[in-house]
């Protein structure tokens, strides 16, 4: 199966009967260590597994080898193992980025990269895929804001439910400058369509007690 720079997803449905499966993964490249499995097993009957593999070599034009055999035999005569269906797919991240951008701008790490920002609206393209907004069109006014309810700190962000590739961390500080901390930070769930939440993020610090207050969100990749 042909590898590049690009992170994909490969399923793997797998069955052994009578048998002790053992699963071998490895990049032509060696880029990353070589991967080996073998929990799944059956000693008198069928069973059936699916692996997820996400994979990323490091250079283009690389291969993926799979290799799935039996391990062990626990009935000469009939046991075997057997692969019933694979499914390739981009993972999440890098399907959205390819409905945004054409090959030659997925090419230029400098459009379509992670840091980059080609709307010009100040969020990088990973920001803008964490708070599901378009890397295409500039949105100043969109994004997360802070807001003061009642006596608290609060803001209201979008985040992508599993399966996602981002994290999301808040924190709260009375400097900007360091001091940073999650703890005690209540988030709420407003929206849930099934793929997005709409989450209210409050500061557990009393306004009223305190000169200033800042909420970061920050996002990563996993
Ligand atoms: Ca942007
Ligand atoms: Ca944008």
């Amino acid at each position: 199966m042909s590898a590049d720079t690009t992170l994909r997803t490969l399923k793997l449905y797998v069955g052994v009967w009578s048998a002790l499966g053992k699963l071998e993964v490895s990049l032509s490249d060696g880029s990353a260590p070589a991967w080996t499995d073998n929990s799944v097993q059956n000693s008198s009957g069928i069973s059936n597994a699916l692996y997820t593999i996400h994979f990323r070599a490091a250079s283009a034009g690389q291969t993926l080898v799979v290799k799935w055999t039996s391990q062990t035999l626990f009935n000469p005569a009939s046991g075997n193992v057997t692969l019933q269906a694979a499914t390739l797919a981009l993972a999440p991240l890098e399907a959205w980025r390819a409905s945004y951008f054409s090959s030659s701008e997925l090419a230029d790490p400098n459009i379509s990269g992670d840091a980059a920002d080609p709307d010009g609206d100040g969020i990088p393209n990973l920001l803008e895929y964490a708070l599901n907004e378009d890397p295409r069109v500039a949105n100043l006014s969109i994004g997360p804001h802070a807001l003061v309810m009642g006596n608290l700190l609060t803001t209201t962000y979008t985040r992508r439910k599993a399966p996602m590739d981002v994290t999301y961390d808040l924190q709260v500080s009375s400097d900007v400058a360091g001091g940073w901390t999650a703890a005690g930070i209540a988030e709420q769930v407003l929206a849930d369509d099934g793929g997005l939440q709409t989450v209210r993020a409050t500061d557990p610090a009393l306004v009223s007690a305190n000169e200033k207050r800042f909420l970061k969100l920050k996002v990563g990749k996993q």
